[in-house]
């Protein structure tokens, strides 16, 4: 088979890049390890900025999520007992969308079958060869037979621990890591959000995160070690630990229910540099990990695409090659912006093993600064609301 660019990866990054493509009418197609109930399965992002749902409109996948996402123009940061808004809106006169990645992924999916896309999955071995030439190729065994796609380009976004980044030679690649000391404990539940917009709160006991999916289902998240064991946890020591770290206007108004889900996902940063190697591009967390706690990681697998497509698009139209030769340093700019935001409110937002009551104080301090300065507010929202493409 042939086509002209090679997905690896059917994730938001892998599908939305494929959209974009198949709009600007380049071939391609998908490959994925496992299928598609599974990739639907996982629980993750929640919170798009404005350029992510500029490019879902841009792939014909936003209808829905226009009809049911949440615009908010706000957060808040609790701390010392109290709820600080951040105006997000006001300060930076941009909203985020909450929208979970389930369903951008299922629009997506949705879209590519619609306009007749295709996507490989549950394919086995799957391996990008010849890259450092013009004629890259992609194998993968399905049915019991080993299969070629020749292209002309292969798009590495099969996340952390995908095959693309582990093909390139080790000494072409530079890796920076920072592995934090605990993990965020979410779960999943239809009882409505305490409260209308998205709560950070800082606390002695560890973070805490209050956020959504709809007006009737709730996604939580508290600080905690580890090594911790999901079975330990049942729901209502969940609630009781949650309602513990927020301020007792929100505590009050928890309401519970049975949880549908219920993960304990490790917080980490990491960044591969470059992303391309000759006809090879890594894209979202292929090459790039953030701590939650920013809400970044999967906007910044968006921009990465909105630069790849650019650079694939102007390649086809003019066989210019300047956007695929800048694609990495374009999109490593941002990345890095994106790793230091989510690294500092990982940081200020956290108990980390050597916090003590100094540290808890110091915490209070720049979060107190950061409410009450209209600068320092300002440069939080635009962060938040993310930094342009
Ligand atoms: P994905 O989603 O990991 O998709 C990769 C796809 O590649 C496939 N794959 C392979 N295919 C072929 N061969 C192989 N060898 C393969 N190995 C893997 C996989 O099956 C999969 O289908 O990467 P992608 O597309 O780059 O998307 C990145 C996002 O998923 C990720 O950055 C976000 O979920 C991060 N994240 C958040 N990002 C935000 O922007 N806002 C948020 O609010 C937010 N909250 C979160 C998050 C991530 C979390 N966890 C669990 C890590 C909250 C959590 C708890
Ligand atoms: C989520 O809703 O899953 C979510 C929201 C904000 C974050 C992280 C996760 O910072």
């Amino acid at each position: 088979m042939r086509t002209q660019v090679v997905i690896i990866g059917s994730g938001p990054s892998g599908l939305l890049l494929g959209q974009l493509l198949t709009g600007a009418g380049i071939d391609n197609v998908i490959l994925d390890r496992v299928g598609k109930h599974y990739i639907l399965g996982r629980v993750r992002a929640g919170v798009l900025e404005e350029g992510m749902v500029g490019l879902l409109r841009a792939a014909g996948a936003a209808d829905r999520m226009d009809r049911e996402g949440l615009p908010h123009d706000g957060f808040s940061l609790a701390f010392d007992g109290r709820d600080h808004r951040i105006d997000l809106y006001g300060l930076t006169a941009k909203r985020v969308m909450v929208y979970g990645q389930t369903e951008v992924t299922s629009d997506l999916m949705e879209r590519r079958e619609a306009t007749g896309g295709l996507t490989i999955y549950e394919a086995a071995s799957i391996a990008p060869h010849g890259f450092d030439t013009s004629s890259p190729y992609v194998t993968y065994d399905k049915g019991g037979t080993t299969h070629r796609i020749d292209c002309d380009f292969i798009a590495g976004c099969d996340g952390y621990h995908g095959v693309s980044r582990r093909s390139v030679p080790q000494d072409a690649l530079k890796t920076f890591e920072r592995v934090y000391p605990f993990g965020w404990l979410g779960i999943l539940a239809d009882i409505p959000p305490v409260s209308h917009e998205l709560i950070y709160a800082n606390h002695p006991r560890g973070f805490a995160l209050c956020s959504m999916r709809s007006q009737t289902r709730s996604r939580y998240y508290i600080q905690c070690p580890l090594d911790e064991k999901i079975e330990n946890w049942s729901d209502d020591r969940f609630y009781d630990e949650l309602r513990r770290r927020l301020p007792a206007e929100h505590a009050e108004n928890l309401v519970t229910g049975p949880s549908f889900e219920k993960s304990i996902a490790p917080l980490r940063s990491f960044v591969a540099e470059p992303m391309r190697f000759g006809t090879l591009f890594l894209v979202g967390d292929a090459a790039h990990i953030v701590p939650p706690t920013g809400a970044k990681g999967l906007n910044l697998a968006a921009s990465d695409v909105h630069y790849l497509f650019e650079g694939l698009r102007d390649y086809y139209a003019d066989r210019s090659t300047a956007g695929i030769d800048n694609y990495s340093a374009r999109a490593l700019k941002r990345v890095w912006r994106a790793v230091r935001f989510s690294w500092s409110m990982t940081v200020m937002m956290h108990r980390f093993p050597d916090t003590g009551e100094f540290g808890q104080k110091i915490q209070e301090a720049e979060l107190d600064y950061l409410v009450s300065s209209q600068a320092a507010s300002t440069a939080l929202a635009e962060n938040y609301v993310g930094l342009p493409y």
